[in-house]
């Protein structure tokens, strides 16, 4: 079964996704490259909405400023012509070899200073194309080794580089939100601002922290064994899901990027049942209502034709988890076991309205714990019905 998307779905890709040539560390490309006009055709024809780049993805690093304008101009005349939307613009600070410890948080004052620059006129590019949200990824943002880097210097540099980079972005009137993507390892040994919840934290450290939030990606968090929805969940109730990435991954390994849904398809039904159907019990809760954008890698076993069934496949996959999701929350039996479960009442808050904390105290509610011990919440049951929803 496929579900053709439309535009009203809000589908987008990198053009380094389809573009990804096949290059691992141990191979060889196993496919061309085209132009990024062509990639940006092909996912139109497919039903995407959107695209989202690097600067390196559509012209080459060391690219003059009369070409590169005439790059871009013929990508954006292409995305015009064909629909799409540019939703997303991103840096490449990690592919030359000068970035090898770094872009802003190098050791080395020359490459930091270099690499601020990059990442200023990325976002100037992102702005001319009108795309809303500039990713910042940093993935050679960290060290192999805990001595070859001051830590708290490091900490300091990369919150002076993203809060020079939200004041520029301020200070030209741009409509752009920074989105910060975590990742715990790979290219780097490990790499800083490694999860949703580092992140977060940091965050709440910037001056310019109101238009900083987060890209969280499926594969990534996986990587760091975390629970992707629950992290997309906290971003949420942050106000800080500006973006997300979704691919798929196998448990604690390399970076796979599979397609959505190839990795963990439960874990991939709950988190397109947050995104679609929002907290349960909170109706008119947060709600993420950006681009649904796919950061994977088309399997370098593919040829050309399986790159663009693979994009389709996760734009497939998607849709029918929002079926299967809408489904699961429409079921009788589902509210009947979450009534059951006990999920509604966790909106509760524990206080009562006006309840002050000397009423609270002076009071047991009788409460027996041990008969309280005895209650079945049902976990089960209400997962194995999402379960039927699933594979039904
Ligand atoms: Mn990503």
């Amino acid at each position: 079964m496929i579900r053709q998307p439309t535009a009203q779905d809000k589908f987008s890709f990198g053009l380094w996704t389809v573009g990804w040539t096949g290059v691992d560390p141990f191979g060889a490309a196993t496919r061309p490259t085209l132009a990024p006009w062509d990639y940006a055709e092909r996912l139109a024809e497919l039903g995407a909405w959107g695209i989202t780049f690097h600067d390196n993805d559509v012209f080459p690093f060391d690219t003059d400023d009369a070409t590169k304008e005439r790059i871009v101009n013929q990508l954006k005349e292409t995305t015009d012509r064909v629909g799409l939307t540019i939703e997303m613009v991103t840096t490449n600070t990690f592919t030359h070899p000068v970035f090898k410890d770094g872009g802003l948080t190098a050791n080395d004052r020359s490459i930091r200073r270099f690499g601020l620059r990059k990442i200023l006129r990325a976002v100037d590019l992102a702005a001319q194309v009108g795309a809303t949200t500039f990713v910042m990824w940093g993935g050679r943002e960290g060290a192999e080794y805990d001595g070859s880097k001051d830590l708290y210097a490091a900490l300091q540099r990369y919150r002076e580089g993203v809060d020079t980079v939200a004041a520029h972005i301020k200070s030209q009137g741009y409509n752009l939100r920074i989105a910060l993507e975590p990742k715990p390892n790979e290219p780097r040994g490990d790499i800083f601002l490694p999860t949703v919840g580092h992140a977060l934290a940091f965050i709440a450290e910037l001056e310019h922290g109101d238009i900083v939030g987060l890209n969280p990606e499926t594969g990534h968090e996986q990587m760091a064994n975390l629970n992707y929805t629950h992290g997309l969940a906290q971003a949420l109730w942050s106000g800080k899901l500006f973006h997300i990435d979704l691919n798929g991954q196998r448990g604690l390994k390399y970076d796979q990027d599979l397609v959505f849904g190839h990795g963990d398809l439960v874990s991939a039904f709950f988190t397109v049942d947050l995104l679609e159907n929002g907290f349960p019990g909170y109706p008119d809760g947060p709600r993420y209502t950006g681009p649904r954008h796919f950061d994977y890698k088309p399997s370098r076993t593919e040829h050309l034709q399986g790159v663009w069934e693979s994009a389709a496949a996760c734009m497939s996959t998607y849709l029918l988890l929002a079926d299967k999701a809408r489904a699961f929350r429409a079921d009788p039996r589902v509210q009947e076991a979450m009534a059951y479960s006990g999920i509604l009442d966790l909106a509760e808050p524990t206080l009562a309205a006006g309840e002050t904390l000397a009423e609270f105290l002076s009071t047991t509610d009788d409460f027996d714990p041990n008969k309280a011990a005895e209650r079945d919440f049902g976990f089960v049951r209400l997962h194995q019905l999402a379960l039927n929803h699933l594979i039904g």
